[in-house]
């Protein structure tokens, strides 16, 4: 599946929170693309084709000139750093970047993920899992808030792939947090309206209207996206 067409970039990607933060600097950076949707409700991140740009079968991806990148946050580095652009290449404001790139990559991402699969997909309601992790997505947006009443962007006074992490899952809180959505942190709420309201954003959230795309939830949804739970002893198994 790696393009034998290798002088663009290739972006594999399906309109959900990782591959949005791509999506926004690729078009911050305003750079062309080929466009490799990949259908997670139908199960096409386990076709060996897609396993061998990514073994960790997930999107986004991203093929440049030959060179595979996968892992929202690694791709998000990997074209700053090239293009030399919303990431200081020293100094505090590199430092604050990445601090602040971290905890979107390692708090809040995976946090905001295990959240909507309890609140939304487990095929049992366990109330110490829902509140878990609906309290742990609280607390980082908690701490994101505090650091945007001080700094106008995560990493201080320029807006950076930091911010853009941010958005990826920060546009899509209400399927968390439903109706309120991010109300309760409002320095977090301004800051995300403000990135949505960018070109490079508008563009980047429009890409899903040129796909069609699965977005029905039937067993073969999750069957695709929790394979863990299928087969004989799944119910035993640890997750
Ligand atoms: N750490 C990875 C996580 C990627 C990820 O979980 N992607 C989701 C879409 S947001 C996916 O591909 N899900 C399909 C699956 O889990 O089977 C990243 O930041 O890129």
């Amino acid at each position: 599946m790696i393009p034998s067409n290798n002088d663009t970039l290739h972006f594999y990607f399906h309109p959900s929170p990782n591959p949005m933060k791509v999506a926004l600097l690729l078009g911050e950076l305003d750079l062309p693309f080929s466009l490799h949707p990949v259908d997670i409700f139908k199960g096409a991140q386990h076709d060996p084709a897609f396993l061998a740009v990514n073994p960790n079968g997930k999107v986004p991806v991203l093929v440049d000139d030959g060179v595979t990148v996968f892992d929202s946050h690694a791709i998000l580095l990997y074209l700053a750093d090239k293009h030399g652009r919303f990431l200081p290449a020293n100094g505090p404001g590199r430092a604050a970047t990445l601090s602040w790139l971290e905890l979107v990559a390692t708090g809040l991402s995976p946090f905001s993920g295990q959240a909507v699969h309890f609140l939304h997909y487990a095929p049992e309601a366990i109330a110490y899992a829902k509140n878990r992790y609906l309290k742990e997505v609280e607390r980082h947006y908690r701490v994101l808030d505090a650091r945007l009443a001080k700094a106008p962007f995560l990493a201080g006074a320029e807006y950076g792939i930091a911010d853009m992490a941010l958005w990826g899952w920060a546009r899509g809180a209400g399927y968390i947090f439903g109706d309120a959505g991010l109300s309760a942190y409002p320095n977090v709420q301004k800051l995300v309206a403000s990135i949505s309201r960018r070109p490079a954003a508008e563009k980047a959230a429009k890409l899903a209207d040129t796909l069609a795309l699965k977005t029905a939830v039937d067993d073969e949804t999750l069957r695709a996206l929790f394979p863990q739970n299928q087969g004989a002893g799944a119910a035993a198994t640890p997750r």
